[in-house]
């Protein structure tokens, strides 16, 4: 036994059910108990951003083309997204969770991690923390979400997913062997399809048979990740739940009416948008040193392209020729585009800004 082991943390995960489709059916009543589906169009080779539970009993998932979906399920109601009251309803369960703890990890709009370490005394209390969260959730939004604890990411991640939708699931530490070795190989962090394939047809199906293995002969068959994996297995996560600073970025966006093809417009649009972010980072006094250019394509793609500079900058002018030269990149011209975006982050303050130096070479990076 180790003296000089850490507190045992205690996290939370939650995830809302079904966010887009639950959110469509809370503001259509005439859509509630029916498969709903959230994407882009079955005839404009758009893909599911998500279905309703009643449509996922028919197979259908995110990300599957929206064509297929109609075929899995042919009376399912399509509706496109409505980013702007998504983000909206995120907003409201983000505060939620931020006024249990100040260790909010958000993971995307409707998902993120909290620490309760110092709100709880043990996985019990925090399991009534998470049916309290769950119900200002259902009070503020109208909308359920399920709830995972355990002490530690991975673990919170997994239960939460287990008992979906509206559920709490807590696995405690002597729960998680047990739980980790049913589990297949494809919910572990870091199995993708390729690993997955790997995996079984040497006879790898579940965490049982990781665990086996050991942590030399799965470090031999997936170098560096095997020891991940293996520790995941053995139920060690010690990533610690990161909270995201409150201003990280200032952003535009808009998503057209109808899908827009012509470059000359949508140069105009970031021309537009940049001066808006100008603006609001006039108002708020501050520079950034990264630009964002965000792109939906008609069937829900959506891209981000990057650029930074070391010294700040804030002004429209400086921003243009970076967004056509992101936009040239990621546009061939031929397909149309549903929503553009330009947002500033790695912002600085002014006293920032007077204390840096020269500009460096431009440096480029996904996001996605
Ligand atoms: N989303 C998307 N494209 C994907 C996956 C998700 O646009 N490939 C969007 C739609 C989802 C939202 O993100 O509503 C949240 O994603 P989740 O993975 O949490 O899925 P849901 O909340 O829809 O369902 P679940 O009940 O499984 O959490
Ligand atoms: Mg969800």
């Amino acid at each position: 036994m180790e003296e000089t082991q850490r507190k045992q943390h205690i996290v939370l995960h939650l995830d809302l059910d079904a966010f887009y489709a639950s959110i469509e059916q809370r503001d259509h009543p005439e859509y509630r108990g029916k498969p709903v589906i959230v994407g882009g169009s079955p005839d404009r080779r758009g893909v599911v951003a998500t279905a309703s539970y009643e449509a996922r009993r028919f197979g259908v998932h995110s990300a599957m083309p929206s064509r297929t979906a109609q075929r899995l399920c042919p009376e399912a109601v399509f509706l496109p997204a409505r980013f702007e009251v998504y983000r909206a309803v995120s907003g409201q369960v983000m505060a939620i969770f931020r006024s249990h703890t100040a260790l909010v990890e958000p993971l995307s709009l409707d998902e993120a991690y909290l620490d309760v370490t110092a709100a709880v005394g043990d996985l019990e209390e925090a399991a009534q923390l998470a049916r309290v969260i769950k119900q200002q959730i259902q009070s503020t939004t109208e909308l359920t979400a399920s709830a995972g604890v355990s002490y530690c990411k991975f673990l919170a991640k997994l239960a939460s997913d287990a008992h979906k939708p509206d559920g709490l699931t807590v696995i405690s530490p002597e729960q998680a062997p047990a739980f980790l070795e049913a589990l297949p190989i494809e919910k572990f962090i870091g199995v993708g399809k390729v690993t997955a394939t790997k995996l079984r047809e040497v006879g790898i199906a579940h965490g049982a048979d990781l665990k086996r293995l050991g942590e030399e002969r799965l470090r031999a068959l997936l170098g560096k990740h095997g020891s991940q994996l293996y520790r995941f297995v053995c139920g060690q996560d010690d990533r610690p739940v990161e909270p995201t600073r409150e201003r990280k970025s200032v952003g535009k966006e808009v998503t057209f009416e109808r899908d827009l093809l012509d470059r000359g417009r949508m140069e105009a649009v970031l021309e537009q948008l940049a001066r808006q972010v100008e603006d609001r980072l006039v108002e708020l006094d501050l520079y950034a040193r990264t630009l964002t250019l965000k792109l939906r394509w008609s069937d829900f793609q959506l891209l981000t392209r990057s650029v930074s500079r070391s010294n700040g900058f804030r002004d429209a002018q400086s921003m243009i020729p970076l967004l056509y030269r992101l936009f040239a990149q990621l546009n061939d011209g031929h397909r149309a585009v549903r929503l553009l975006g330009v947002s500033v982050s790695n912002l600085l303050s002014r006293d920032e800004v007077q204390r840096t130096g020269q500009i460096t070479a431009l440096t480029l990076w996904d996001r996605e």
